[in-house]
């Protein structure tokens, strides 16, 4: 038996006994399911790089930062204050969520570890949990920044626990926590990090709730509501449910009150617009989307499908990126889009990608995939460079010089979000319904799993997003067919994005083509996909053909920021550029004609491969956005000034 094949049948073991519990009590989910990142195995050029950086330079790196900075002491001197009658006077410094770099590191490695079996890893994270477990309060409480000295504990942390819950991250903590264990226990089988966050879990449920002798609180960073729907989903147990839709109905109701930055302005059901700290903002929408569908209340669904037309209208950067202000890391007002000054954390777009892939889960539709696409190839991967190693913490859309790639931060939120995203994109590719098998997403990999009249396995291959040809072989069909929906993205169909924010101002024109077995074949669009319904045989091949041309972008006439410029992009790349491909171009100065002509060209040396754009009439050299700030700093930009 192979390794590989030794840690899925633990997987599934384990997991098998937990969910059996779980099934009759699970009323209601996502009417679409995604096909889990532990079925599907990415053999893609783009995507392989990133994933082979992510393994061998992002998570050793966040490991080795964690051993540093003094992240593992944490958890040790916590252990020792708690079993000692005295005070060790350990100076609690740092930031209160330090705890997170931790788990969120485990979480990536434990995707990695799905598809690259790797024994000296797996016996490593069981060492950082021994640590980690340690530092567990007899309870279940697990906050190092209060049980390492709890007469002085982290000055953002109150007293005693939770009186300061809404600056402290004792839940932020906890959800980080939870998401970490749910993909180490689904990687490993193994329940060494699950039983600390279950522990933490139901301290939080006994302490922390409506009913007598308990504290009314709401979390003052989200995940925990996101992170406590994955835990009922795994385990069945209902408290964990009733403990997310608590948060989310009482946020705004707890002592500090209304205020923007922590979406607690208005009750959860007033809510229609993205505002205040951009991270919290998409957490929250996703854990309000994961209510909306576990509990069935379908009122939630108009919450978020309001703030999703108001984000989506008004407040994206065409990266993908959200977050205006640096002032607050938030939401600015309506088509308030600086890019000099934009803030676009990394870590928002990575949950601007969780909110909307729960949103096309509620929904099906492919809209919600073309918002998620355009921020996985610029706004998140512009987070981290091309070989795993250095970060972005905001991700401006135009620099002057002085922004720069670091190799971690004293807030290291978005190193650790990007080693637990990134592994989980195989996640992403496809997604199931009864008897419908989408593909949202395109990169070459093998896929095995089941529609409702049996298992189905594909085989994808593509150079994608360089190329716009994909091909798909069944390899495994069940007799009675199944619907294949291909997501036709918006990009290829003259859209920039589902709202009239941006549009293409150029007479490009696109189109696709589907072929299945060599014969060209047409259908209408349903909600975005192409949909092909048939009895499939292993070894039949369909291929979908998009034209990927330059395409010139402008932004609504509200967006004073972007007002007599333009940017260009192709496929779901957005184009920037960068001073080293422009020598004697001051890059934010050129002014592009009215019609500049765009050609194509391959660098397969350059920047770990790129196609890069030229302007011909400016002689401007175009890179994806992603790939900047790999040469040094130096001046940006995307919006470039049009004549
Ligand atoms: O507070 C935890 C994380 O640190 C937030 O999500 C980031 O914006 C940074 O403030
Ligand atoms: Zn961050």
């Amino acid at each position: 038996m192979n390794h590989r094949f030794l840690i899925s049948s633990l997987a599934l073991a384990a997991l098998v006994s937990l969910v059996s519990c779980s099934k009759k009590e699970q009323d209601h989910n996502y009417p679409y399911t995604p096909v889990a990142f532990t079925s599907v195995e990415v053999s893609d050029a783009f995507w392989g790089q990133r994933l082979k950086a992510s393994r061998e330079v992002t998570i050793p790196l966040a490991f080795s930062k964690c051993e540093e900075t003094g992240r593992y002491r944490n958890f040790d001197e916590a252990a020792q204050q708690m079993h000692s009658s005295e005070n060790l006077g350990f100076r609690v410094a740092g930031l209160p969520f330090d705890d997170t770099d931790v788990y969120k590191t485990i979480e990536g490695a434990s995707y990695l570890l799905q598809t690259y079996p790797d024994p000296a890893l797996e016996a490593y994270i069981d060492s950082v949990l021994v640590i980690v477990a340690a530092a567990q309060e007899p309870d279940g409480y697990l906050y190092t920044a209060r049980t390492r000295n709890p007469e002085h504990p982290h000055r953002w942390s109150g007293a005693e626990r939770w009186v300061q819950i809404e600056d402290s991250h004792e839940l932020y903590d906890l959800g980080h926590m939870i998401e970490g264990a749910i993909a180490h226990y689904r990687a490993t089988g193994k329940r060494n990090f699950l039983d600390i966050a279950i522990a933490y879990a139901d301290c939080v449920c006994r302490e922390i709730g409506p009913g007598e002798g308990q504290q009314v609180r709401v979390p003052g960073h989200q995940i925990a509501e996101m992170a406590l729907a994955k835990l009922y989903i795994l385990t069945g147990d209902k408290k964990y449910l009733d403990e997310a839709k608590f948060f989310i109905d009482m946020r705004g109701r707890g002592e500090k009150g209304a205020e923007a930055y922590r979406q607690s302005h208005v009750p959860v059901m007033e809510q229609d617009e993205a505002v205040g700290h951009a991270v919290r903002a998409e957490y929250f929408y996703s854990g309000i989307a994961d209510i909306a569908a576990l509990t069935g209340q379908t009122e939630y669904i108009d919450v978020i499908d309001r703030i999703w037309d108001n984000m989506v209208g008004k407040k994206i950067y065409l990266t993908g990126g959200v977050g205006a202000r640096r002032d607050g890391e938030a939401f600015g007002d309506a088509y308030e889009l600086p890019n000099l000054t934009s803030y676009c954390e990394t870590c928002a777009a990575v949950g601007n990608v969780y909110f909307n892939h729960r949103m096309f889960l509620l929904h099906g539709d492919s809209k919600y995939y073309d918002v998620l696409e355009r921020s996985l190839y610029n706004g998140v991967i512009s987070g981290v460079s091309l070989d795993g190693g250095t970060f972005f913490y905001p991700n401006p859309l135009e620099s002057d010089g002085r922004h720069q790639r670091q190799d971690w931060f004293g807030c290291a939120c978005c190193p650790s979000n990007i080693c637990r995203f990134i592994p989980s994109v195989p996640g992403y590719v496809y997604a199931v319904k009864d008897n419908d098998l989408y593909v949202n997403l395109y990169m070459a990999n093998t896929m095995h799993d089941s529609v409702k009249n049996g298992k189905v396995s594909l085989k994808m291959d593509t150079e994608y997003p360089w190329n716009g040809l994909v091909k798909l072989q069944v390899t495994e069909a069940p007799k009675k067919g199944f619907t294949l929906k291909l997501r036709i993205p918006g990009w290829v169909r003259d859209e920039v994005l589902p709202s009239d924010l941006y549009h293409y101002d150029d007479d490009v024109d696109l189109g696709y083509r589907v072929t299945l077995n060599g014969q060209e074949i047409e259908a209408e669009l349903q909600k975005g996909y192409f949909c092909i319904d048939r009895e499939w045989k292993a070894g039949d091949v369909v291929t979908l053909e998009m034209d990927m041309e330059p395409r010139i972008v402008k932004a609504n006439d509200l967006v004073k920021d972007d007002e007599g410029r333009i940017a260009i992009e192709r496929g779901p790349i957005v184009y920037c550029a960068e001073w080293p491909d422009n020598p004697g171009l001051k890059v934010r100065e050129v002014v592009l004609g009215e019609e500049p002509e765009l050609l194509v060209h391959r660098d397969a040396s350059k920047l770990y491969g790129i196609d890069e754009i030229l302007v011909k009439d400016t002689g401007l050299t175009l890179i994806p956005y992603y790939a900047w700030n790999h040469r040094g700093a130096g001046d940006m930009i995307v919006w470039m000034k049009q004549d």
